[in-house]
């Protein structure tokens, strides 16, 4: 392993000013997002949608570092015939790979999901390599329930995955994306998400150091501390940036170059706020950034609605976000610029 080599992916991964775009929906989370603007979710169409995304020539060479992709997509050429992979490289940003193959139940763990896909995952590295990835990511999901959930055996048993992936992707010279995800779905306060996340940060981080993973050449994807989306005590813009960076101060190395959030199901503007009120707070240890999904597709995908006339229109508004989070990593982001635009 050239542990300079992937320091230099992982930093550029959080370049000040970029991001990383999630695009590795797998086929049924994707059929979700189509089936809610009305488009078939056909491999053309997933084609031409994705293609639309990497053909934004400003957002994805001035805002976007990096994009995760699903395996289809990886493979896959852009009408023309040139490989969508390189739509990306050409760009000037970095191709990822999402390398896990979802979850399943727990057992003993009623309700409690395991993420796997560690089988033959060194030689499926190896091939994303050759195409062209130079990062990975592997998302653990957690979540906060009644009764005990979620157990010590659910933390432990993703934590321990999480870092068997990520020495794999290190051994293959590829920057592990670590995302252990607990979810906001749920009526929890903000503290009881803070207490979550802080085990599940110091128990994926235990297990990364117990299996030799070097955490300079790894990027950090979490949720923030914030309250279960069906709670009747939201925090404030202020108070989630407040808490989640005391939470990641108290549990993530400053080894680590860059954390990228994910979104999580905040609305867009929700979670530019949060990134951009963090990155104010300043004198941070590590980089941060966004690496979205649903903050940054929410609204292409709905001015695109399948339709070639909508491409341009699909465009501007992934440009768009992609800029707001770009100056929200900087902390220069505000309320005016989202009216501006409008
Ligand atoms: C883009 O969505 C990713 C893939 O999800 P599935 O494997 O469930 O299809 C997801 O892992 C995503 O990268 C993260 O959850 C962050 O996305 P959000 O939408 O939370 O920002």
């Amino acid at each position: 392993m050239k542990l300079a080599d992937l320091n230099k992916v992982a930093l550029a991964m959080v370049t000040p000013g970029k991001g990383i775009l999630a695009a590795d929906e797998s086929s049924g989370t994707i059929k979700k997002r189509f089936d809610a603007i009305k488009v078939e979710s056909t491999e053309e169409n997933r084609r031409d949608y994705r293609e639309m995304l990497f053909r934004s020539q400003e957002a994805m060479s001035k805002y976007i570092s990096g994009v995760i992709l699903y395996d289809e997509t990886i493979w896959q050429n852009a009408k023309d015939g040139t490989p969508l992979i390189k739509l990306i490289e050409q760009a000037g940003s970095i191709p990822g790979i999402k390398v896990d193959e979802g979850t399943q139940a727990l057992p003993n763990c009623p309700g409690e999901l395991v993420t796997v896909g560690l089988d033959k995952l060194a030689e499926r590295l190896k091939k994303y390599y050759e195409r062209g990835a130079r990062f990975a990511k592997w998302r653990a999901v957690i979540d906060i329930g009644t009764g005990g959930i979620p157990s010590m055996t659910a933390i432990r048993v993703n934590a321990h995955a999480l870092a068997r992936y990520a020495a794999l992707c290190q051994a293959a010279q590829i920057v592990p994306i670590v995302e252990p995800e607990v979810l906001m779905d749920g009526d929890h306060d903000i503290e009881r998400c803070y207490d979550v996340t802080s085990r599940v940060l110091n128990q994926t981080f235990r297990e990364l150091r117990v299996q030799r993973v070097e955490l300079e050449g790894m990027v950090l994807k979490p949720n923030m501390a914030i309250a279960g989306k069906k709670s009747a005590k939201q925090a404030s813009v202020e108070e989630v940036a407040e808490k989640t960076i005391r939470m990641l101060k108290a549990c993530v190395p400053a080894a680590v170059p860059g954390i990228a959030f994910l979104s999580g199901g905040q609305s867009d503007e929700e979670a530019t706020a949060h990134l951009n009120a963090m990155n104010r707070i300043g004198n941070l240890p590590w980089k941060l950034t966004f690496s979205f999904g649903r903050a940054l597709q929410a609204a292409p995908q709905k001015a695109w609605s399948g339709r070639p006339e909508n491409v341009a229109a699909g465009q501007r508004a992934f440009t768009h976000r992609a800029r707001m989070n770009a100056l929200a990593s900087k902390g220069e982001w505000a309320t005016d610029m989202e009216k501006k635009a409008a």
